[in-house]
């Protein structure tokens, strides 16, 4: 029986929450980067559930496709899942947030025209994110005062999608990402995430991708 595989391109894109996952959990697993070409092929395969990557192939040949949905499973079996129901949801909440984000800088990357690229992501820092991260704030303080995690007392996948969204917009560069200046509680959250021995080993070392 074979272990893990996470199928993906090579960059962080999509995966890295997946890889994250992975990794917190001290889960082994192979981390395939498909060439384009490599693409077309396992496309046309029809092995990909939603034809997307990233998707996963699990030890006894079972696939999963939705970045979320694997972050997800790998979170469940590695014990980064929050126990409590309306922990889950509150973990879940902010998963859905962080994908408003992931949408709105989708518009920003599909934009051709330069000088509408930069204003849409000025648009998208001043306003999107900056109307939202005091709402993060709060949901932090809410659990401990802010003084641990999103949820619980553990790191769960709320805590890493976050924390993966912040190294997205600073071009994977880990640390004291910008957008959190004004956000003290954020701001030492990001450095507690980074701080987990097996997230720092990983981020230093990870392959340097664009994206
Ligand atoms: N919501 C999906 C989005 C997946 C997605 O858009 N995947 C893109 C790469 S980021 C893809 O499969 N592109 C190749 C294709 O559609 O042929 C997820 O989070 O997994």
């Amino acid at each position: 029986m074979s272990g893990y595989k996470l199928y993906y391109f090579d960059t962080r894109a999509r995966a890295e929450i997946v890889r994250l996952s992975f990794v917190a959990a001290n889960m082994e697993y192979e981390d395939i980067r498909f060439t384009r070409e490599e693409w077309v092929k396992e496309k046309e395969s029809g092995r990909p559930p939603l034809g997307q990557v990233p998707f996963l192939v699990t030890p006894d040949g079972k696939v999963l496709g939705q970045s979320q949905a694997i972050m997800k499973y790998v979170c469940r079996i590695g014990g980064l899942s929050p126990t409590d129901s309306f922990d889950e949801a509150i973990a879940d909440m902010i998963v859905g947030g962080v994908e408003d984000f992931f949408q709105a800088l989708i518009k920003v990357f599909m934009e051709k025209e330069e000088a509408k690229k930069t204003e849409l992501m000025k648009e998208f820092l001043e306003e999107t994110l900056a109307n939202r991260l005091p709402k993060y704030e709060n949901i932090l303080k809410a659990n401990n005062e802010g003084k641990g995690f999103f949820v619980g007392d553990k790191l769960t996948y709320a805590d890493i999608i976050f924390f993966d969204l912040m190294n997205f917009l600073e071009k994977g560069e880990p640390t004291a990402p910008k957008a959190l200046e004004k956000f003290p509680l954020l701001a030492a959250h990001h450095k507690r995430v980074l701080d987990v021995p097996e997230i720092k080993k990983w981020v230093e070392t990870r392959p340097k991708t664009e994206h």
